[in-house]
């Protein structure tokens, strides 16, 4: 049994609530709002959430200290807007140390901080909470639906596993099943953008397109979160998990989502107050816009969608304009490892890493894949950071290598990508392609096998530093051949 304060009583925050007090925890409800203290604790029932009882263990106070003072936890659970104001008056009733958990979503536009570095910048300020714990608690998750004990799913994350475990235990049962995740910034970034796209397919909706429109926004959508956070340095995991996509599908395809339902009467033409004003809640989406639009210009990460979001809101733009505009932009692959991509990924591991990414590239065969590859290809990796194999085609190999191989070209880029050394596989078509090759993937370092040295020196002249590794003696393909040939 543990001791929950719970800052904010809106529907998120009773059903929570309602979750962690029948779990058997003591559970204590702040709302700056008296009136809505009041009402909540006498008539026992959110107006937003009609047929819910709220369990009577669960005691609602109007004093901010009650719900932080003496706590194991402590949630923040009100409206992105408020948590810098609410962390400020609460932090001289909270301990060093605290478990936090963050429920809100959103990035304040001026400092770029998710809610839990807001969370976290704002109680620093006495110099004494330096090792506070903060929680992302997100996912899937409708009020609505959880305050009905309906099947839901939720991400518990924290850099210190052991208290997003922590936070686990408190919130499974059997009807919340909660998955801990360490890459906390990838999961508030995602919570944070769902909710663009969500007003994007609501506008769409509001326009009275259909669901091609809807599955188009969701899919592109959750492809401009990952390239933002991928540049900011998250996990490819989180965008493809509960948080990422799994809420980004329940926001945009839901009628309880206020995000999708606001973009619904922004689509039918109501203004932006208006359709706030109807929807009678916070509409996160709206107030996320610039902090994210600023994060894009920053990592120099294209987000269509959301652009369009923000033209339609903060400029006034058509609606039907946008749409015209997102379905004649140019024209895209969804391959990725153009080079493009390859600034992309450059830029994106560069800030992972703090540090220039150092480009490692090599050329070969690599049929009949052996250990004396596997040692080339480990040494090459090891003088940087990204290898690049640019691996012979089959007609290259015939024409000018007089190499018939066992592999296919598919078949030996397949079994190229499986190794952890690799980060890239391109096809080699000509002889005379390095000179071009080391420019547009911003190599640094050309290596080959020692059987090739001197060969490649001219490529000094543009910029790249030329390797030559010595080849593993015992071993080739054509040995392989020969000896299988034996038997
Ligand atoms: N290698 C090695 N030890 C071996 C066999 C190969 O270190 N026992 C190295 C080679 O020196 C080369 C790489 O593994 O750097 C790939 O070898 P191959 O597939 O034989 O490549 P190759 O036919 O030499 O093609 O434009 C350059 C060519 O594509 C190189």
């Amino acid at each position: 049994m543990k001791k929950i304060g719970i800052l904010g009583a809106g529907t998120w925050g009773i059903a929570l609530a309602r979750v962690i007090s029948n779990g058997g925890n003591i559970v204590t409800v702040w709302s700056a709002l008296e009136e809505e203290i009041e009402e909540l604790s006498t008539k026992r029932v959110h107006p937003k959430l009609p047929d819910v009882t709220i369990p009577k263990e669960i005691s609602f106070v109007k004093e901010i200290k009650d719900a932080c003072l003496d706590k194991d936890i402590i949630i923040f659970a009100v409206p992105s807007i408020f948590i810098r104001k609410t962390a400020s008056i609460a932090r001289e009733y909270i301990k060093d140390g605290q478990i936090i958990i963050d429920v809100a979503k959103g990035i304040e536009s001026d400092t770029l901080y998710t809610l839990t570095e807001v969370i976290k910048d704002e109680l620093r300020k006495d110099g004494c909470h330096e090792n506070v714990r903060l929680v992302a608690l997100s996912g899937p998750t409708h009020a609505e639906e959880v305050s009905r004990d309906i099947p839901t799913t939720i991400v518990s994350a924290c850099k210190d596993l052991e208290v997003a475990e922590y936070v686990q235990n408190i919130f499974e049962n059997t009807c919340m099943r909660v998955y801990t995740n360490t890459d906390i910034i990838g999961v508030e970034l995602c919570g944070t953008v769902k909710n663009i796209i969500a007003l994007a397919t609501g506008i769409a909706s509001g326009l009275g397109y259909g669901d091609n429109t809807k599955a188009a926004l969701i899919t592109r959508g959750i492809t401009e979160i990952s390239r933002l956070g991928t540049a900011m340095g998250c996990y490819d995991q989180t965008f493809n998990g509960l948080a990422g996509i799994g809420d980004l599908v329940v926001t945009s395809m839901s009628e309880h989502s206020r995000n999708n339902k606001a973009g619904q009467l922004i689509g039918m033409g109501y203004s932006i107050e208006n359709a706030i004003k109807e929807v009678g809640m916070v509409v996160e989406g709206i107030n996320a816009l610039p902090a994210v639009i600023k994060l894009a210009n920053q990592y120099k990460i294209d987000m269509p969608i959301v652009s369009a979001v923000n033209s339609i809101v903060n400029e006034k733009v058509n609606p039907n304009d946008m749409v015209e505009a997102l379905m004649k932009r140019k024209r895209k692959t969804e391959l990725p490892k153009s080079a493009l991509d390859i600034k992309f990924e450059n830029a994106s591991l560069r800030n992972k890493r703090g540090i220039d990414m150092k480009r490692i590239i090599t050329y070969g065969t690599f049929d009949l894949l052996h250990y004396g590859h596997i040692n080339l290809l480990k040494r090459a990796k090891a003088l940087g950071d990204y290898l690049v194999v640019v691996l012979s085609s089959d007609e290259f190999n015939w024409n000018e290598k007089q190499k018939k191989c066992y592999f296919t070209y598919e078949q030996r880029k397949a079994l190229l990508e499986s190794i952890r050394y690799v980060d890239l596989v391109i096809p080699e078509t000509n002889w005379d392609q390095k000179r071009t090759d080391v420019h547009e993937y911003h190599i640094d370092t050309f290596v080959m096998g020692d059987d090739w040295r001197g060969q490649f020196d001219f490529l000094k002249e543009e910029g790249v530093e030329v390797v030559y590794l010595e080849r593993t003696p015992e071993i080739s393909t054509t040995q392989i051949k020969k000896d299988l040939n034996k038997n």
